[in-house]
């Protein structure tokens, strides 16, 4: 029988406060109202950003479901929504592509005003939400929530792709993957010969190798303080691998030594402000270029010796690797099949939805790269 129209009763993993375990829960996803459209999901990534919101790291409202790198299928949609029918192949955009807004209608940029990144409301568009649970409001997580078996997402937070995909594969280009891969290709433009420097080797860190590499560069170094992440790194193409304590010196020291003036890019790929200024001050004086990809610690703030910039490096930031989202994932999917990246080294463990805590103990253990949950 449809469910079109009605309320669906299901599993999701609902985080009550920050700090905790997550729940599993039946929660009731009200249907999508006008431009939204239900999905279900087929298969989730854990990544750091969903950590940061259970730490504090990155300020959401609770209760909350979260979860942000998903692929699934249309159940229904709401009143007005042409592009999609029940049957298709989805991936969530945790950042929207509204095609209205100064970014949208721009050339510069991706980040459209509709996300929910800077505001954090943990509500849809309309400032309600499509999730209860023991008579309470759920919030959503950047208007995608994953950790469900079915959530509500607006239109312009959705990607259609190729009805062959595998979703349990392609579930990483709804973030780890497309966030790291075009951290290096989008925005900072790698070219061939370039020497770069990648702080960071969790799922995200190994895409920005892979895009380094896809870009030519002639020289990728790799730093992590977890040195069992470097024979991945290797394999996806780090020339080499570095671990700031095997070295009484500043890491940026070392890699300038190893380098001889400093890398052309550098990527901070952690979340932490003292790698953020590490990888600055890492690249070369005149033309450097460095990116910030972790997502920034809340209220920490960094204080740093202006000549860095004043020499000539630019600092800059990349969300969802500068993609215009709704335009860019199905590119990226047809990509993905046209085997021209692999997503299967990334993914080193495969989970359910009730076995999301052992998920995060295994990213907070340094044990994974990415687990996907699958319904
Ligand atoms: P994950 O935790 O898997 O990887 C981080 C890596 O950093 C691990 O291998 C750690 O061992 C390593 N590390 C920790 N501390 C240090 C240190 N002091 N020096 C060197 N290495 C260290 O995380 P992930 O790959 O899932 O995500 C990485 C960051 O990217 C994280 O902050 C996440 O929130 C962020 C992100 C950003 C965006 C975006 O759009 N910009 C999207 N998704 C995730
Ligand atoms: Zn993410």
């Amino acid at each position: 029988m449809s469910t079109a129209g009605k309320v669906i009763k299901c599993k999701a993993a609902v985080l009550w406060e920050a700090n905790k375990p997550f729940s599993i829960e039946e929660v009731e996803v009200a249907p999508p109202k006008e431009h939204e459209v239900r999905i279900k999901i087929m298969a989730t990534g854990i990544c750091r950003s969903d950590d940061h919101v259970i730490t504090g790291a990155l300020v959401m409202p609770f209760p909350i479901i979260l979860g942000h790198e998903a692929a699934g299928v249309v159940e229904s949609v709401g009143q007005g929504v042409t592009s999609f029918k029940p049957g298709d192949k989805v991936i969530p955009l945790f950042i929207p592509q509204c095609g209205e807004c100064k970014s949208c209608l721009g050339t510069k940029g991706n980040l459209c005003s509709n996300t929910d990144l800077a505001s954090g409301a943990g509500l849809m568009p309309d400032g309600t939400t499509r999730f209860t649970c023991k008579g309470k409001a759920i919030h959503h997580f950047l208007g995608t929530s994953t950790f469900t078996e079915y959530t509500v997402v607006h239109e312009s937070a959705l990607a259609k792709i190729d009805s062959a995909a595998p979703l349990e594969k392609v579930c990483l280009i709804g973030c780890g993957f497309s966030t790291g891969y075009g951290a290096a290709l989008q925005t900072a433009k790698v070219e061939p010969g370039s020497t770069c420097a990648v702080f960071g080797l969790g799922g995200v860190g190994l895409s920005v190798i892979m895009g380094c590499k896809v870009a030519g560069a002639s020289r990728i170094i790799a730093v992590d303080i977890n040195s069992d992440k470097f024979a991945k790194a290797k394999e996806l193409g780090a020339t080499d691998c570095v671990n700031p304590k095997d070295f009484q010196k500043p890491i940026h020291e070392v890699l300038i030594e190893m380098t001889g003036q400093g890398v052309d890019y550098s990527f901070e790929v952690i979340g932490r402000t003292d790698t953020m200024t590490a990888a600055l001050a890492c690249c070369q004086y005149n033309y450097g270029v460095s990116v910030i990809v972790g997502v920034p610690p809340a209220a920490e703030k960094i204080t740093f010796d202006p000549m860095l910039l004043f020499t000539g490096r630019s600092w800059k930031g990349s969300v969802f690797g500068g993609w215009r989202s709704k335009d860019s994932v199905p590119k990226l999917v047809a990509d993905y099949m046209n085997k021209k990246f692999v997503l299967d080294p990334l993914i080193t463990h495969t989970l359910t939805l009730t076995q999301i805590n052992e998920g995060f103990d295994l990213l907070r253990t340094g044990k994974s790269i990415r687990t996907v949950l699958k319904f």
